[in-house]
Parts: C-alpha cells; sequence; structure tokens
C-alpha cells in the first residue's frame, strides 16, 4: 500500500465517531495535543473531521479554560491506560465539566495555530469564531494561572505537560523528589503492557512513581494552584514556542473576523521580549528549558532546542548558531530528541533518543519560513524514509545503520500519520 494512504487508514481506524484516539490499546482516549497535529492530516483527507476533531476536544474544556491532556470518552469501555478516569478524578475541581472525566494537567497549545488552517481552508466563519473563543480562553488561563514573573512566558507543572515525557530535560527536577514520598506503582501501569520490549523503550517505573506523585499533588490542590515550592515548575521553550505562534495566529484570525485582539497582542509582545533572556544560551546557541525554582537553565541538546524556529523566534545569527549543529550529524536521521553525545542519551527510550514525527514536523514547518529549504527537505525526507521502511510507529531510533528494527511504542500511531500526510502534501491544506 502507499504510505499515503497507509497512513489515511490509520487515522481511519483510529477514528471513534468524533474524535481520533492516539493509538489503539496504548492510548485509547482523545489526547489534546495529538488532536490538534492529527487535524492538520485530516484537513487533506476529511476536512469536515479536522473541525470535529477540535471542536471534541474542546467539550471537555474547564469553566476557568483549562484544556485537560486527556477526555477520558467512554472511560468505563476501556481500561488499558493507567492513571485512569478515576485516577485523576477531575470532579475534585469545581470547574471541571460534570458530563465528561479529564485528566488535570494540559499540554502545548497548538490550537490557536491549527485554527489558522481552518480559516484559511474556508471553514463558516460561526464555527471558527467559537473556536476562536474557546481557544482564547485557553490561553487567558494560561496566563492567569501559569504566567512567571510577568514575562509573557507559562510554566509547565507536570513533564506530562510538555508532551516529551522522560526528555533528560526533566531528570535533574525530577531527581529531587525523594523516594521517601513515592508510592509502588508497577502493578497498576498498562503502558508496559501494549508495547514490545518496554524495558528499554517506555519510562522506568521509577520515572513513573515520581510522574504518579506529582499528579497525586496536583489532585490534593483540586488542579487549581500549586504552592510556592512545587517541585515541577518549568519554563519549557517548546511550549512556549507554541504558545507564541499560536498566539501570532489568533492575532490574525482575530483581526480578520472582527475581534478585540489587544489582550493576544500584549501577551505576544510580553513573550518575544523575554523568550530570548530565559531560553536562549549563547554560548551552546540553543534555546533550553528554565527551571523556575533552581533559577537556571536546563542544558541539554535535545529536540525541543529547536522548536522555537517554528515560531520564528531566533534571529539570524541565533539561527546561523543553531543549524550550525546539524552539520555534523550525517549518521543520523534528524532530530533526536535527545543527541547521542547528551548523558541519558538512550537510542530507543521513547523521548531520550528517539526521533519523533511531531517534532520533526515543526521543525520543517519552521525552516520552510526560513526559506531554509534544503535542511528542511532533509528533515522532510528522512522522516518519510523511516515511516515508510518501519510503519507509522509512535517513534524512531535516530541511528540510520541500526540494525534492528528502528520503529517503537504505539503502532498505528495517528500524529505520525497526520503529519506525513501533511509532508506528503508539502503543508499544501487545499482550500475549500
Ligand atoms: C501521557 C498520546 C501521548 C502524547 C505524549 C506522549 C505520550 C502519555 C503517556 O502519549 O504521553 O500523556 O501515557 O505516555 O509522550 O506526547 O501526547 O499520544
Amino acid at each position: 500500500m502507499e504510505l499515503f494512504q497507509k497512513c489515511q487508514t490509520v487515522l481511519e481506524n483510529n477514528r471513534r465517531g468524533n474524535f481520533t484516539i492516539p493509538s489503539p490499546f496504548l492510548y485509547p482516549f482523545q489526547w489534546n495535543w495529538d488532536s490538534g497535529l492529527i487535524a492538520i492530516g485530516l484537513l487533506h483527507t476529511e476536512p469536515e473531521n479536522a473541525l470535529v476533531e477540535l471542536e471534541t476536544l474542546f467539550t471537555g474544556q474547564w469553566e476557568n479554560g483549562f484544556l485537560p491532556h486527556i477526555i477520558f470518552h467512554n472511560a468505563e469501555k476501556y481500561t488499558t491506560y493507567f492513571p485512569s478516569a478515576d485516577y485523576w478524578n477531575s470532579d475534585v475541581s469545581r470547574f471541571a465539566p460534570k458530563a465528561l472525566k479529564t485528566s488535570g494537567i494540559t499540554q502545548p497549545a497548538v490550537h490557536g495555530f491549527v485554527l489558522e488552517y481552518f480559516f484559511n481552508h474556508g471553514f463558516p466563519k460561526k464555527r471558527i469564531a467559537k473556536l476562536y473563543d474557546q481557544i482564547v480562553h485557553y490561553h487567558q488561563y494560561l496566563y492567569e494561572y501559569r504566567q512567571f514573573n510577568k514575562t509573557g512566558l507559562v510554566a509547565i507543572w507536570h513533564n506530562w505537560e510538555s508532551g516529551m515525557d522522560n526528555s533528560p530535560w526533566w531528570d535533574s527536577v525530577l531527581k529531587k523528589i525523594g523516594p521517601e514520598v513515592l508510592q509502588d506503582i508497577k502493578l497498576q501501569r498498562k503502558d508496559i503492557h501494549e508495547v514490545e520490549d518496554s524495558a528499554s523503550t517506555r519510562p522506568t517505573d521509577d520515572d513513573y512513581k515520581r510522574y504518579i506523585y506529582l499528579v497525586n499533588q496536583l489532585r490534593a490542590h483540586n488542579y487549581e494552584r500549586i504552592p510556592a515550592d512545587f517541585p515541577f515548575q518549568i519554563l519549557d521553550p517548546v511550549f512556549n514556542a507554541i504558545l507564541i505562534q499560536s498566539n501570532k495566529s489568533l492575532l490574525r484570525i482575530g483581526e480578520a473576523i472582527g475581534k478585540d485582539t489587544s489582550q493576544v497582542a500584549s501577551w505576544l509582545e510580553k513573550a518575544t521580549e523575554n523568550f530570548s533572556k530565559i531560553h536562549w544560551d549563547e554560548n551552546d546557541g540553543l534555546f533550553y528549558p528554565y527551571d523556575v525554582l533552581e533559577n537556571r537553565q536546563i542544558k541539554k541538546h535535545c529536540s525541543g532546542c529547536y522548536i522555537p524556529i517554528f515560531a520564528e523566534i531566533p534571529d539570524d545569527a541565533q539561527l546561523e548558531k543553531m543549524l550550525a549543529h546539524f552539520s555534523a550529524a550525517e549518521d543520523l536521521y534528524l532530530v533526536p530528541s535527545c543527541m547521542p553525545d547528551q548523558s541519558g542519551f538512550e537510542s530507543k527510550n521513547y523521548w531520550r533518543g528517539p526521533v519523533w514525527v511531531n517534532m520533526n514536523w515543526l521543525i520543517w514547518q519552521g525552516l520552510l519560513k526560513y526559506q531554509r529549504h534544503e535542511l528542511a527537505e532533509r528533515i522532510k525526507a528522512g522522516t518519510i524514509r523511516m515511516v515508510e521502511a518501519h510503519g507509522v510507529c509512535e517513534y524512531f531510533e535516530p541511528f540510520k545503520d541500526a540494525s534492528t528494527p528502528n520503529g517503537f511504542g504505539g503502532k498505528n500511531f495517528s500524529w505520525s500519520a497526520a503529519l506525513v500526510i501533511d509532508m506528503l502534501k508539502n503543508g499544501n491544506v487545499s482550500s475549500g
């Protein structure tokens, strides 16, 4: 079967009525940034469902604007995921929807820039305007609850909020959560039974204990405010760059459909003024996360360092320095989630080394905006080659000469399918 057709079939099979699951068994519910990215692929193949995908996601929005990272549609039917809807128990929040169960943390705010694709596609103004208001409300939540010192940059409170769950970026932060507060969760984990070779491709039990500790703490605070010493408070350049790009899109859409855009404009102004001050490291020529409690950057070379390119944040000099890192990486599929020379790198383990299609798509799109066609093409061609050779997997080993199977994690993974579709179509979403 041709790759395009294969990807289309993955999306069709993962559809559950009015939304798409990321992957059967492993992720049987609706995930936040997955849905945004999936919608980009659906725009090429079944545009109405792209719009419905986001509309369905926003049925899980809380009254204070918060947008959960999982919406547990049909929670009672699917038991292959931990932590379950009951474990999250969103009912502890006075803001959570009554009719739907959700998680209590969020994920990168991709929805604004996805809405611009919808707008350009020519969907009905009324539906665009409704989503516009919902997305602005979500951003209002982020600035009200998560903004760091009026910088226009927002903090994440859980590594799952980054979407890059066990990235070596979070090692030093999670390590500070001491063993005395951790509970054993080995028997509750489901993910390790859903993938092959989970010991070398999924987070460890020690990692998971800490993820669950953070969930327990956030739940104890009704998923509202955190205490000043809450251990995970990070400004993530991926989360903040994506938020900036979404605000840029909201500004353009808002102006076109007659909304008051002053609030969005002021978020954008502050964030663009402060982004490099917080995240840029001139010596290394990379953007890094910033640990709020430690008051320092987390200097590790990961694919996330490049996502600001997507939001056109680097100036020309910064971009030159960043891209110089790629010239010595001929033996690799770009862009490893963590570079092989970094401590903590593992070639098959999830966000600790493997290449992810969503990160490649974001960097590819960014490079095109800077007219860096050669490198953009190298990343796109490598991505397509990986998926063609190893299947529509969740993540891929970066070494080109690896002898073992190179695709890992969830099989028939939706955003890999959706974003390869967009790459095959060269990002040209046809207008409606
Ligand atoms: C926790 C669904 C999600 C993605 C994340 C990815 C993985 C979940 C998990 O799957 O995380 O949210 O259980 O491992 O890391 O980016 O949104 O595809």
